[in-house]
């Protein structure tokens, strides 16, 4: 019997420290979220504390310097982190992901030093929270079209409109915000919770990431003073290039999902009984779980050579697109079937299938939908962009 979820030894491909780090990140998670997910998901409120606590593993920026409070790791530390994050639950993966690859990123790439001194080391902490604000009501899969704006007043400037779906929007101490200037070009702005015309109302009655906040976040002539806009970048690709770290990240995170659901779904296949058999005797739920391990099995591998060009700086953005694409829906795929497995039981909270495939019903929608990584791949093979 060959029981491991490491059926390629892939784990032979990891240096000693990915090893201790996995470790660490995985007694985390049994230790603090795994004993009261079910109940936060339930009840639709965050896990206490669970930003210092991210902060206090190194889980929050871990590729970002030590300099400015992040870990100093490479890219494949950070997919592992991702990847035990997400066994406990999409939310947790996303609070990571968001801090780091949404929030951290593009302040440490395009932001001035005074910027990176004043926020990097709070949102590596913990001691803040950051959110991230792309996607607007008219302008989801296009986010070239947003409507937010930025205008010149006098020395400063003012920000109108308003952003909607965005993780951590009602908690956040400050949102990194994208919006057009007087001359059409994407501006990347550091909104501060006290300044005067923002509010952040919450996105009630999601059935998805319910230990999760989400909400809107809202401009009304916000004033901006120069040193809150990021002098980097002034171009859709800044936005786009924090979408690459994070897909990177979720592409790992999903498969924590899909060990979490399989692991489950074998261990209860072989304790329950029908017809005087395990269930797991039966050929079609063999069928299942064999197969379960194979996709588990082929997207670590992709994700372990997606991290290794990544760490060469030589992934492609298409290359993300598809690794996201596959890994999310491999993973949606197996909680959905593996629930089944469980039975009628599998559709209470004493077995996480059923959270995990709720959950990764946002996942597959978020960060460019399952259609939109479709659509990256196929342009980059035919050369010809189907979006417009
Ligand atoms: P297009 O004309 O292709 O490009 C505009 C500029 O951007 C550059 N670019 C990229 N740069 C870096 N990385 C990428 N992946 C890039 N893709 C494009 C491009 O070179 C160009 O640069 P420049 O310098 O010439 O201006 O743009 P388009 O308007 O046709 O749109 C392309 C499209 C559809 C692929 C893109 O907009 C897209 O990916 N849409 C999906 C939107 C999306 O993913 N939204 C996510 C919002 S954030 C979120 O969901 C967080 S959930 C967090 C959580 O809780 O975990
Ligand atoms: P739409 O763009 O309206 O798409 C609807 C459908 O049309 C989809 O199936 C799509 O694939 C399809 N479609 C769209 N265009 C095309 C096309 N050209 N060809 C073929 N099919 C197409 N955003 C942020 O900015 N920050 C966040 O922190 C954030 N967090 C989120 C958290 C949650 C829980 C969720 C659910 C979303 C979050 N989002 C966030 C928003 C997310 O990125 C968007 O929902 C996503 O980009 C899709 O946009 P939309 O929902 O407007 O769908």
């Amino acid at each position: 019997m060959n029981n491991t979820t490491d059926y390629f030894k892939i784990d032979d491909l990891l240096t000693e420290e990915h090893l201790i780090i996995r470790q660490s990140v995985k007694d985390f998670v049994d230790k603090e979220i795994m004993p009261v997910i079910d109940e936060c998901a339930h009840e639709h409120r965050d896990i206490p504390n669970l930003m210092q606590k991210l902060g206090a593993i190194g889980a929050l920026g871990p590729y970002i310097p030590t300099e400015y409070g992040g870990a100093g790791l490479d890219q494949i530390s950070y997919g592992i982190i991702m990847q035990e994050l997400e066994r406990g639950d999409s939310a947790v993966r996303s609070a990571a992901s968001v801090q780091s690859s949404l929030v951290m990123y593009p302040i440490y790439s395009y932001g001035s030093e005074e910027q990176k001194q004043k926020f990097l080391p709070k949102l590596a902490s913990g001691e803040f929270i950051g959110s991230f604000g792309l996607t607007e009501p008219n302008h989801g899969s296009n986010p070239g079209g947003m409507e937010t704006r930025l205008s010149k007043d006098g020395d400063n400037y003012r920000l109108n409109g308003a952003k909607m779906w965005i993780t951590n929007a009602p908690v956040c101490n400050i949102a990194v915000v994208w919006a057009k200037d007087d001359e059409g070009k994407i501006r990347g702005i550091i909104v501060e919770r006290e300044m005067e015309g923002f509010s952040t109302p919450e996105t009630h009655n999601k059935w998805s990431l319910r230990a999760s906040k989400t909400g809107e976040l809202v401009f009304d002539n916000i004033l901006i003073k120069q040193e809150n806009i990021l002098p980097g970048i002034q171009s859709l690709r800044g936005p786009l290039s924090c979408l690459n770290s994070a897909r990177y990240g979720i592409s790992w995170g999903v498969i924590g999902a899909a060990i979490d659901c399989y692991e489950t779904a074998l261990k209860y296949s072989l304790e329950r009984t029908q017809f005087g058999k395990p269930i797991a005797s039966y050929q079609l739920q063999q069928k299942k779980l064999a197969e379960f391990i194979t996709e588990i099995t082929k997207a670590q591998l992709l994700v372990w050579r997606l991290g290794t060009l990544k760490n060469e700086d030589k992934a492609t953005p298409e290359q993300i697109s598809m690794a996201k694409r596959n890994n999310v829906k491999m993973a949606l795929d197996i909680a959905r079937e593996s629930r089944q497995i469980i039975g009628a039981m599998g559709i209470i909270g004493d077995f996480p299938n059923m959270r995990h495939a709720a959950n990764l019903e946002s996942v597959i929608t978020y960060e460019g939908t399952h259609d939109i990584h479709l659509l990256i791949t196929g342009a980059d093979v035919t050369g010809i962009n189907a979006f417009v």
